[in-house]
């Protein structure tokens, strides 16, 4: 394979109004912020989004930190690495600790360039199989169990047959006890961001009467023994999110007995690359994963459908169609949901998708173009 060979790089930083506020355990948010980077190398741009947010409330990185270890530190390391393939950008950056959804931002963009220099889709780059990947819905905390269920009933009645419902202390157990009482059969699990601990197990365990699919993360993230105390307790298998950032951690959290099912995010476990590998690896154990998201624009919604295309994800993924997020998007075409549940997965070459050059500048509140001098 050739060399990538970078000329420039350009930085946005963009936020976008949400059509309505996502409440979690750790924040609302209204706007949403992310960075949104260009690649340009032979005349070609690949684009890539990183996740980090206005706040270090999912994550401890944000957008500013981000943008400052990208510009001060990963491109640098980039502009001077003779590298040959996304997977490689790990090497790059064997000096840096940590960052994940900054690494991921500027690894989907270097699959976006292969994809357009090679002429293939990310789905066909990273194996995908399925032409449509089943989905469902995540549904913020609501202020009661009335709001909640108009907004089920929403979701349904718009064709999402799995509902995730985000959970927290003093709204949780007779939300779904709600739910559940109107819609007996309906796939349901819930998300707790981590607004757990370890002494409300026999709290939690209340859940177990409403058949839920899972429990996403209740505990902290390095609470990886306490989650398999919680485990060994519950019926509802729990799904690891935060906790999960490399197939390192995917196997000990397995092999604790912390978790039955795994929540892959490219953003958290810092690339497609690696998102693939715990795919990978969970497969050969048997373990059901699925794809999280994490509010994307059309450009990383592009990268999550193509990763939920591998034939390892079992469950559906957290990934709606585009215009329960965004009046409008920075990219083409919007992803509509089809009658059984599902999205279909982009087949054109790298991500499959355009950027609106217009709205892209209309969001973003900072921009930066880092040229790359000649390589070494
Ligand atoms: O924990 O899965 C999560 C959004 C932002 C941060 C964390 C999470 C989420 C979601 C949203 O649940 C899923 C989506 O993008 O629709
Ligand atoms: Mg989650």
């Amino acid at each position: 394979m050739a060399e990538f060979k970078l000329d420039a790089v350009e930085l946005f930083h963009v936020q976008m109004r949400l059509q309505r506020p996502f409440k979690t355990s750790f924040g609302v948010e209204h706007e949403r912020e992310c960075l949104i980077l260009k690649l340009e190398g032979d005349g070609v741009a690949g684009w890539g989004e990183c996740v980090a947010g206005e706040f270090p409330g999912y994550s401890y990185e944000t957008a500013e930190t981000a943008w400052h270890i990208l510009q001060d530190f990963f491109l640098p390391a980039l502009a001077r690495y003779p590298l040959q393939a996304p997977e490689e950008l790990r090497n790059a950056l064997t000096a840096y600790r940590g960052h994940p959804l900054a690494r991921a931002g500027l690894e989907m963009g270097l699959w976006d360039l292969l994809g357009k220099q090679n002429g293939q889709s990310l789905k066909t780059l990273l194996g995908g199989q399925r032409e449509s990947v089943p989905v469902g819905v995540s549904i913020g905390v609501q202020k009661d169990v009335s709001a909640m269920l108009t907004k089920v009933e929403t979701y349904l009645g718009q064709g999402y047959q799995r509902i995730k419902v985000k959970i927290m202390p003093g709204a949780d157990l007779d939300i779904i006890a709600g739910i559940r009482q109107l819609y007996k059969g309906i796939p349901l699990q819930v998300d707790a961001n981590s607004a757990y601990r370890i002494e409300d197990a026999d709290h939690l365990k209340g859940l177990d009467r409403y058949d839920l699919e899972l429990i996403e993360q209740p505990l902290a993230e390095d609470d990886i023994l306490d989650h398999a105390s919680l485990q060994k307790e519950l019926e509802t298998p729990i799904c690891l999110d935060e906790s999960i950032l490399s197939v390192r951690h995917t196997r000990l959290a397995l092999d604790a007995g912390a978790c039955r099912v795994i929540n892959i995010k490219p953003g958290r476990v810092g690339g497609l690359s690696e998102a693939k590998a715990i795919h990978d690896y969970c497969l050969a154990r048997r373990i059901p994963v699925w794809c999280g998201g994490m509010l994307e624009t059309n450009i990383g919604r592009a990268a999550n459908l193509a990763l939920a295309s591998l034939p390892g994800f079992s469950l559906p993924g957290d990934i709606s169609a585009s215009e329960r997020y965004y009046e409008t998007d920075i990219a083409t075409p919007g992803f509509v949901l089809n009658p059984d549940s599902t999205i279909d997965v982009p087949d054109q070459v790298g991500l499959g998708i355009e950027i609106d050059r217009d709205a892209l500048e209309r969001f973003s509140i900072k921009k930066k173009r880092i040229v790359f001098e000649e390589k070494r």
